[in-house]
């Protein structure tokens, strides 16, 4: 994790210092949020998506024209992906993270630590038995998508409203104190090239307590190298909150910390063109403010319909914020030192399949890397079909026999492995990911 930030910060100063870095606010006008955003600095543009609206064509039209970052709206919390104890599922979380990679958009996690939508088993728990099963299911699923996704919302919403400044009581809390930075830690030993955000709400406002209380735990993690890489300010301006004159103030007090910031669940009680044209102009203005995910793509789609805060109608029309975030996205500028580059999205190698020989029951399959000579590769077959045998590389298998990421060991650039069909004998292996390093 920490390596990958060095390496995209590194490439920055070596374009702007070869002085062949795209100029931000030149005359390009991109027609859709996430190319314009890629545009400014190689930033994204989200949302949030829910696997069961993904059949619907005039949704996934929005989205797969406008956005290029995805975050699974319920599909990765805890009582999804852990509904009992020791039993993992992921196919509705699966079914978003490869629409979205298929397409090169990137996908936030949410979330894998969190006081809310806990399933039954884990809600009665407490103790060093609640911290147990709440460490091992970060471990099991960070390793379920490694190398899928970019960014982890490892703890949301950790911190009480109001003035105390205190943790919320949870189950979690009442673990201990470390249960964050615990969580943190096992996040980065299952996947060490994800980005690690801690993520909550009303933490929009730099006056608030909330808001200092969540800034002085950053500030501690720093300094004692708990590994955080980023926060997210879920910024619903809906219910009672408001945008804040003071939220640049928050975004660029957040990144002087040496992490970045995203805004990561956005929505605005009646979606007024300047509230949202202020976030976007914020957003550019704070060079380590990678992004914006708003809460849904329609109205219709959004957990508080009632007040319309997004950017298309219910019937998929652009609003008036449509366009106004648009056109402050094309007119942006960013400062010296932001990233022209993303962060790679499971990209920047390449994996190729050759395949292998074919038995009655079973058929082999040989994956070829080219452009990196450390790496991980995320491999998946088909239900019934079951990855059994691996060899040339370090293997994990998930639960399902499906998923398999392979990284180096150091035998060179192509590994294999044995899929049993299980009476599907036409489905073939598809690469999800190639992550270098
Ligand atoms: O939008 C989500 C909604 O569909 C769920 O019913 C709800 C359950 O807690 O969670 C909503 O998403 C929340 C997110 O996970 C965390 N921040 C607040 C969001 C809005 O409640």
């Amino acid at each position: 994790m920490r390596l990958r930030t060095a390496l995209v910060l590194a490439t920055a100063g070596l374009l702007a210092a070869g002085g062949t870095m795209v100029f931000a606010g030149s005359a390009s006008a991109a027609s859709t949020l996430g190319a314009s955003a890629a545009e400014r600095g190689g930033r994204y543009f989200g949302t949030a998506v829910a696997a069961s609206r993904l059949g619907d064509s005039a949704y996934t039209t929005l989205l797969n024209r406008e956005f290029n970052q995805v975050t699974p709206e319920n599909e990765m919390k805890i009582d999804a992906t852990e509904p009992q104890r020791g039993q993992f599922t992921y196919g509705n979380a699966d079914r978003i993270v490869q629409h979205a990679t298929s397409r090169g958009m990137r996908v936030r996690g949410h979330t894998l630590a969190w006081h809310s939508q806990q399933p039954g088993w884990m809600q009665s728990l407490s103790g060093s038995t609640l911290r147990q099963a709440m460490l091992n299911h970060v471990t099991q699923v960070a390793t379920h998508f490694r190398g899928q996704v970019t960014w982890w919302d490892v703890v949301n919403e950790a911190y009480a409203d109001g003035s105390s400044g205190a943790r919320r009581d949870s189950n979690l809390q009442r673990t201990g104190n470390d249960w964050i930075e615990a969580a943190f830690r096992a996040a980065d030993a299952a996947d060490p090239n994800a980005q690690l955000c801690y993520n909550d709400y009303n933490i929009d406002n730099w006056n608030d307590a909330k808001t200092q209380a969540v800034y002085r735990m950053v500030q501690d993690f720093r300094s004692r190298g708990v590994p955080i890489d980023c926060v997210g300010l879920q910024s619903h301006f809906t219910g009672g909150s408001n945008y804040p004159s003071n939220y640049r103030t928050t975004l660029s007090s957040f990144a002087a910390l040496g992490v970045d910031v995203h805004i990561t669940e956005l929505d605005i009680r009646n979606a007024p063109a300047d509230a949202y044209r202020n976030v976007v102009n914020d957003c550019l203005a704070v060079s380590r403010c990678r992004g914006i995910t708003v809460w849904g793509i329609r109205d219709s789609d959004s957990w508080r319909s009632g007040e319309s805060p997004l950017l298309f109608d219910g019937g998929g029309n652009k609003k008036a914020a449509y366009n106004a975030v648009l056109t402050a996205l094309n007119n942006g500028t960013t400062p010296p030192g932001t990233p022209t580059t993303p962060p790679p999205a499971g990209g920047s190698c390449t994996a190729g399949i050759t395949p292998g020989t074919v038995w009655g029951d079973r058929y082999n399959t040989s994956v070829t890397v080219s452009g990196a000579s450390t790496w991980t590769v995320v491999v998946a077959v088909s239900a019934p079909q079951r990855i059994t045998t691996t060899w040339s590389g370090a293997a994990s298998v998930d639960g399902s026999g499906q998923v398999l990421t392979m990284r180096s060991n150091g035998s060179g650039n192509t590994f294999g492995f044995t899929t049993m069909t299980n009476g599907n004998s036409g489905a073939r292996p598809q690469i999800r990911s190639c992550t270098a390093g």
